[in-house]
């Protein structure tokens, strides 16, 4: 049995009360492991170790903090297929998927913090002849990083290489649902050298564990991915405590097809779009709008292409779709599968629990499924499903297609497939999203600002946007 410890102050160790929770693989549906039951003792002693490690970190060099931050990568490149592995296992994605995005980009993470934080400058005014204010960014200090199950070293360490960086200490939680990697993590961070209490990993529940990382007072900062219910009781907890917040929430996001786009590849990336991760992505296109006249075209070449969107066991080569995450998340899915039924939806693929033979047999697997003919206000068109689950809307005009893709309470991210420059600038900046692509989806370039508008969160990540975030700016006036 897999047993993951939390990873305090330099050393693995066992959570104070003793408890576990059980560690479920969705590809299986057996458990295969077990990981702590923190509770706020656990927090307590990881924020005291991040405390007490927070003057030596802080004044070191950003380059000797780089050079850690570095290493950390050339680790998780090197131990890429352990990774891959563990994250499918407890995840139930493919392993190709987390050999070829999740590990990867985590290990860029890294890679581009650690070396950002070299130039990360500060902003000097010069009043000529009167006086100079010049910008100094303090770290926040100890910081509390949460993160979810979709997209789980990937995610976490988004958000902890950014704040070791600019010489935060960390104490992390990485989702109950998926804890193996933050655990791979902790050990690698351990081989790596850096310092203890440095970093901080507890693993527990939310209420249990997550709930105490934001009351607790040391810490000062709280950057969360997760649900937008969530989300909206973090910062009803943190706000009377003037923490800083980042908060990258749930989406429902829009894909607009015009008539002039490239049809292909609209058509291939919107298969991904749509289904990566099996729909488990908050930038997935869920709502798939497509002007009239190729709308007959569009559904017909979707439909086709979908058949090789073969589910199977995550660890074969040839699966594109893998496992829901929990059988809980399943049953949450179907139950938005038979409301789009109710909703008056007339479905077009899948719509079942999906059968893998062999080992997989009890594993939580569901058919990509496609709906049309509902209405863009109804339910299934506005709340968040995060399952492999899509719905194709004609449109008429840009008017009715920006109309619909921004009724949502949701302002994540959104694409745009045309060829009309003019267009696609003009689209692009009526619709309410954080994010958005025009002829692409899910590019990646670390040095833009991530996140969402509405409910889709508060604040910015990545590049200058998380380095500010995770320090505080002191402004020094000296008189001429
Ligand atoms: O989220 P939760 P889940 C969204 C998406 C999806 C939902 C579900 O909307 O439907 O999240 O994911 C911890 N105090 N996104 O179930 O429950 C919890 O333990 C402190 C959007 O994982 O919000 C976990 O570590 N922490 C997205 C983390 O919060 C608490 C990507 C997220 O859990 C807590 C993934 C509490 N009171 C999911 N309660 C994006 N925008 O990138 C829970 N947690």
């Amino acid at each position: 049995m897999f047993r993951i410890q939390n990873y305090l102050n330099g050393r693995l160790v066992p959570p104070q009360s003793g408890r576990y929770l059980d560690n479920v693989d969705p590809a299986t549906g057996q458990v295969y492991g077990q990981l702590p039951d923190s509770g706020p003792e656990d927090v307590a002693a990881a924020v005291a170790a991040a405390e007490a490690a927070l003057p030596a970190w802080g004044a070191l060099p950003a380059e000797d903090r780089g050079r850690l931050l570095v290493r950390i990568a050339d680790l998780i490149d090197r131990n890429l297929e352990r990774l891959a592995r563990a994250e499918s296992q407890d995840n139930g994605k493919p392993l190709a998927l987390a050999r070829a995005m999740d590990i990867p980009r985590a290990a860029s993470n890294f890679h581009f913090f650690g070396t950002a934080a070299q130039h990360f400058a500060t902003e000097a005014h010069v009043q000529a002849g009167v006086a100079v204010n010049y910008t100094v960014r303090h770290p926040v200090g100890v910081v509390g990083c949460i993160s979810p199950w979709n997209l789980p070293l990937y995610l976490f360490t988004w958000k902890i290489a950014p704040a070791l960086a600019v010489g935060c200490c960390v104490v992390a939680k990485p989702s109950e649902i998926t804890p193996a990697t933050a655990f791979l993590l902790s050990e690698l961070c351990i081989e790596a050298g850096l310092p203890p209490g440095v970093l901080n990993v507890v693993h527990g529940t939310g209420p249990g564990c997550g709930q105490a990382i934001v009351e607790h007072p040391g810490v000062k900062a709280i950057s969360f991915t997760g649900g937008t219910a969530t989300g909206r009781h973090l910062a009803a907890t943190a706000a009377p405590l003037f923490k800083k917040l980042s908060l990258e929430l749930g989406g429902k996001n829009p894909n607009l097809v015009f008539a002039d786009c490239d049809l292909a590849a609209a058509v291939a990336t919107g298969l991904r779009s749509s289904f990566a991760n099996q729909g488990q992505i908050c930038l997935c296109g869920s709502r798939i709008f497509i002007e009239r006249p190729i709308y007959e075209a569009f559904k017909a070449e979707f439909l086709t292409q979908l058949k090789d969107q073969k589910i199977g066991d995550p660890l074969d080569a040839g699966t594109k779709q893998g496992a829901l995450v929990s059988e809980a998340h399943l049953n949450n899915v179907l139950a938005y599968i038979q409301l789009a039924h109710d909703e008056g939806g007339t479905l077009l693929a899948g719509g079942h629990r999906a059968t893998v033979p062999g080992r997989c047999a009890d594993g939580y697997f569901l058919e990509p499924t496609v709906f049309e003919n509902l209405p863009f206000d109804c339910r299934t068109n506005q709340e968040e499903i995060f399952g492999p689950v899509v719905t194709l809307t004609p449109f008429d005009t840009e008017a009715e297609a920006l109309k619909m893709a921004n009724s949502t309470e949701y302002g994540l991210s959104a694409t745009i497939w045309t060829r009309d420059l003019q267009r696609a600038h003009r689209v692009a900046h009526a619709l309410h999203s954080g994010v958005v692509w025009v002829n692409t989806w899910l590019h990646r370039d670390l040095r833009t600002p991530f996140g969402g508008m509405k409910n889709s969160g508060v604040g910015r990540e990545g590049g200058l946007e998380a380095l500010r975030f995770f320090t505080e700016a002191q402004n020094v006036c000296v008189k001429l």
